[in-house]
């Protein structure tokens, strides 16, 4: 099964995909072991791994270890195309369709593709959109696009269509990595109800409640990634992959 059949079945199954973000710069002590080990036994469907911005060099051990320690699929999160890796299952192959910089339109794919088909791993076409989220984000500076202000749904909406008519076949609402607030709930909501591509909500989310108000406002997918940073104790991370997932496989 390719990835993003997995993750339509999860969604299918599930109701909505769980999937934690890891920045390898952030575990570059080694405790990504433990932890990706912690995520898989509380129910998180798979990772993401990378970031806008990457300091340290173990990025690719990082999917190695997780690969190694963990069933689920590892899919890279490229900030840039330095972290595409032949150790990962698949990559959001991103747009960053709210900005109107060509190179993150489509330059820096140009000079991917060819990497990503020598390695063997799965694109997936996502379009990526930057919300306002009260500070300037790291995705914001190093990209060089402005995000969508966020008393706009409309605009996240007509944004999304178009993404979903060329093609793309996830879309992706993000406030960015420890934003101080979350998309607005309108917002996915607008986007989820006006397309039909699956929708990953992520950004600033640090309770499970607010997880839980992504699923029930349309999003399929919810990611978590600096809040993991801070408190990573299984018993909570259950609890917000039991918040994402509000269908219980049994019954259906
Ligand atoms: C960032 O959407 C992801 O790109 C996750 O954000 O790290 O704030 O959870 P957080």
């Amino acid at each position: 099964m390719t990835t993003y059949n997995y993750i339509l079945d999860k969604i299918a199954r599930r109701g909505a995909a769980f999937l934690v973000l890891i920045d390898p710069d952030k575990h570059n002590d080694g405790s990504v072991t433990g932890f990706a080990e912690k995520c898989a036994a509380a129910g998180v469907d798979g990772f993401l791994v990378g970031g806008s911005l990457m300091m340290s060099r173990n990025h690719e051990e990082a999917i190695k270890e997780i690969k190694n320690l963990t069933h689920l699929p590892v899919i890279i999160f490229p900030g840039s195309i330095n972290q595409v890796s032949p150790y990962a299952d698949a990559i959001l192959y991103l747009s960053l369709i709210s900005g109107r910089n060509p190179e993150h339109l489509i330059g820096k794919h140009v000079l991917a593709a060819p990497l990503i088909k020598n390695y063997g791993i799965e694109p997936i076409s996502t379009g990526y959109m930057l919300v306002e989220s009260g500070v300037k984000t790291t995705a914001e500076y190093i990209s060089g696009s402005a995000p969508i202000p966020r008393n706009k749904p409309e605009i996240a909406a007509a944004t999304a269509l178009a993404a979903e008519y060329i093609g793309m076949k996830l879309l992706y609402l993000e406030a960015g990595s420890g934003a101080i607030q979350h998309v607005p709930f309108e917002m996915v909501q607008a986007v989820s109800e006006y397309c039909t591509v699956p929708l990953i909500a992520g950004g600033g989310i640090r309770t499970p409640q607010t997880a839980e108000r992504m699923v029930e406002s349309g999003a399929k997918v919810v990611v978590v990634g600096n809040h993991f940073e801070k408190v990573s104790d299984a018993a909570l991370i259950k609890e917000f992959s039991d918040a994402v997932h509000t269908k219980d496989p049994k019954t259906v």
